[in-house]
C-alpha cells in the first residue's frame, strides 16, 4: 500500500509497471524518459496556493479547526529537500497535519476518514472535506460530510465560502503571520559572570540579528521572524540587555554603547557566529550603527529602522546637540534615575497602551514632558487599545516587564557623555559594509530629514521609505517592511560570488 512505502521504492513499482505494460501494450516509452524524473519535476515545481492558505487562516482565526490530510510516501529520494521545504511552510498555519505514511492508511480507505474525525474530535456533519480527486470525497460524503471538489481556485473558495458562512475571497492583502512566544525556540547566552542575553531563534541560512528599542522586546519582530526565516534565514531576536528575559544589571554604565557593542560581539563568539546582518529599531538601530562602525568585520550587513546614523560631532556635545531639538525633550526627563521609572513602572498596562499607537491615535507627545512633569500626563487611566496590537500582546509587554522594570531601559539614555566620546573615536571613518536605512514618514522622534546627510558617511547607502508609517514600524507596517528587508537581504545580504572583489 502506498502508505507504507517510500517514494523511490514507489517509483520503482511505478516504473516496472510501466515496463510490463509496454512489453504486453507493445508502447514503448523513449529511452531518455524515466518516471521519478517526470515525478520529481511535477513534485519540485508545487507551489503553495497562496489563496487557499490564506482562506484556512481566516477560517482558523474565526475558530475553525483546520487539518490537511494527505497521501504520500516517506521521500527518500534526492528532490525530497523541496517537499520538506513546502510542508514546513504549510504546517504551521494548520491544527492538524494527518500523513498517510506516518499512519498506514491513505484515501480513499474508509478508515482514514475514521481517523481524520477522532484526530478533529468532529462529527462528520461538522466537517467541510476538499480535495482534487473525486474518489477521496466520496467516503466523506456517505459518512455525512460536506464535501467540495477542488477544480480551480476561485469556484472552490466560492463553494467553501458557501460552506462554512465566512467571507474568504477577500480582496485585501492580509497580514503576515505573527509568531508566537510559546511556539518559537529560546536561547540563552552568557556575556559575563551574572549577565546573559536572551533571543528566540528561527530558521536556517545566513545570521539576521535583530535588535529591538525603547521600551520594546525580541517581541516587537513578531511579524518579522517568520517571513525572514522563510526567506531563507537564520533569524535571531534578541532581548536586548535590561530588558524581557534578558539581564537588567542595575549600573547605568552596563548600557554605554561601548558595552552594549561588545557584549554583542561576545554574543557571536559564544554561538560561534562569524558574521551577522544586523538589523536594529530605535536604539537598536544606533547600536547596528556602532556595530558597523566599530567592528565591521562581523556585520555581513547593517540596516535601520527610523533610526538615522548620526556621527558626532567632537565639537558639540550630545547632550547639547539633543537640548538643540525640543522633540526630544522626554530625554531629559529620563535623566534622574528612578523618576521615569515610577511614572511608567506604575501601571505597566497603561503604559505600553498610551506608548504603542498609530500616529492618528497618538495622545502624547516627546516635547514638553520636563514642565507637564511626565510622559503620560495627558494620557487617559484606560486607554482604549490601538489598532496595531491586540489585548493579549499588550499583555505579553506588560508580563516582559513585570520582572525588572524599566531602569536598564533608561539607562540605555543615561551614557550620553560616554557614548559621545566613545562615537568621536569613529568619527573619521566611513561605513562601506552593505546598509540599508528605511525612514517612517510620520515618526514624530526619528524624522526621516534627519536621515538626508547619510550618504556622506555611507556611500553605498540603500534607502527604504515607508509612507503613514509612525514609530512603531515592525508592527505598524510589517507587509511593506518585510518586503523591503527580504528583497535587500536577497540583494545585499548573502555570501558573495567567490573571487568578488575587495
Ligand atoms: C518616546 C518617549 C517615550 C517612550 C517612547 C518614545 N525612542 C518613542 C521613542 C523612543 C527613543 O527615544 N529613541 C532614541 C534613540 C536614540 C536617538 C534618539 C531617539
Amino acid at each position: 500500500m502506498k502508505g507504507e512505502i517510500t517514494f523511490s521504492q514507489w517509483v520503482s513499482l511505478m516504473e516496472e509497471n510501466f515496463r510490463k505494460h509496454s512489453e504486453t501494450s507493445g508502447i514503448c516509452l523513449p529511452n531518455n524518459v524515466s518516471i521519478s524524473e517526470i515525478f520529481g519535476k511535477a513534485i519540485s515545481a508545487r507551489k503553495i496556493n497562496f489563496p487557499f492558505l490564506q482562506a484556512a487562516l481566516t477560517l482558523r482565526k474565526k475558530g475553525f479547526t483546520t487539518c490537511i490530510l494527505t497521501n504520500n510516501c516517506l521521500d527518500d529520494s534526492t528532490l525530497r529537500g523541496s517537499m520538506a521545504q513546502l510542508m514546513c511552510e504549510l504546517r504551521p498555519h494548520f491544527d492538524f497535519l494527518i500523513e498517510s505514511c506516518h499512519i498506514g492508511m491513505a484515501k480513499p480507505e474508509p478508515q482514514i476518514y475514521k481517523f481524520l474525525l477522532d484526530t478533529l474530535k468532529a462529527n462528520p456533519n461538522e466537517v467541510v472535506f476538499l480535495d482534487d480527486m473525486g474518489v477521496n470525497l466520496k467516503p466523506a460524503r456517505d459518512l455525512g460530510m460536506v464535501t467540495i471538489l477542488v477544480r480551480d481556485t476561485d469556484t472552490a473558495l466560492r463553494e467553501l465560502e458557501k460552506a462554512t458562512g465566512m467571507q474568504l475571497l477577500s480582496a485585501a492583502a492580509p497580514l503576515p503571520t505573527p509568531c508566537k512566544p510559546s511556539d518559537i525556540s529560546h536561547g540563552y547566552v552568557p556575556i559575563k559572570p551574572g549577565i546573559r542575553l536572551h533571543f528566540v531563534e528561527l530558521g536556517s541560512g545566513p545570521v539576521v540579528c535583530l535588535c529591538h528599542g525603547f521600551p520594546e522586546s525580541w517581541f516587537s519582530w513578531r511579524y518579522q521572524i517568520p517571513a525572514l526565516a522563510q526567506a531563507g534565514y537564520r533569524v535571531l531576536a534578541l532581548d536586548m540587555k535590561g530588558y524581557g528575559e534578558s539581564s537588567a544589571p542595575p549600573e547605568i554604565e552596563e548600557y554605554s554603547m561601548e558595552v552594549l557593542c561588545k557584549d554583542m560581539v561576545t554574543f557571536l563568539d559564544k554561538l560561534g557566529i562569524s558574521q551577522a546582518v544586523f538589523i536594529g529599531h530605535d536604539w537598536g538601530g544606533v547600536l547596528v550603527w556602532n556595530m558597523a562602525l566599530f567592528y565591521p568585520e562581523r556585520v555581513r550587513a547593517v540596516a535601520s529602522l527610523n533610526t538615522p546614523f548620526m556621527p558626532e560631532d567632537p565639537k558639540l556635545p550630545l547632550m547639547e546637540k539633543i537640548r538643540a531639538m525640543p522633540i526630544f525633550d522626554y530625554q531629559f526627563y529620563f535623566q534622574e534615575p528612578g523618576v521615569a521609572e515610577a511614572e511608567l513602572e506604575k501601571n505597566l498596562s497603561r503604559t505600553f497602551k498610551s506608548l504603542f499607537r498609530t500616529n492618528d491615535e497618538t495622545f502624547i507627545t516627546t516635547y514638553n514632558i520636563c514642565e507637564q512633569g511626565g510622559l503620560l500626563v495627558g494620557s487617559p487611566e484606560e486607554p482604549s487599545l490601538s489598532r496595531m496590537v491586540t489585548e493579549e500582546e499588550i499583555q505579553f509587554y506588560v508580563q516582559q516587564f513585570k520582572t525588572s522594570g524599566f531602569r536598564g531601559p533608561l539607562n540605555w539614555y543615561r551614557n550620553m557623555d560616554r557614548n559621545w566620546q566613545w562615537g568621536c573615536k569613529g568619527v573619521r571613518r566611513k561605513i562601506l559594509v552593505p546598509a540599508l536605512m528605511v525612514t517612517a514618514e510620520k515618526d514624530g522622534v526619528l524624522l526621516p530629514e534627519m536621515s538626508k546627510h547619510m550618504e556622506d558617511w555611507i556611500p553605498h547607502l540603500k534607502r527604504g521609505h515607508i509612507k503613514d508609517c509612525g514609530h512603531w514600524t515592525q508592527m505598524e507596517r510589517p507587509a511593506e517592511l518585510n518586503q523591503i528587508l527580504i528583497e535587500w537581504l536577497e540583494t545585499e545580504a548573502r555570501d558573495p560570488p567567490v573571487g568578488a572583489k575587495l
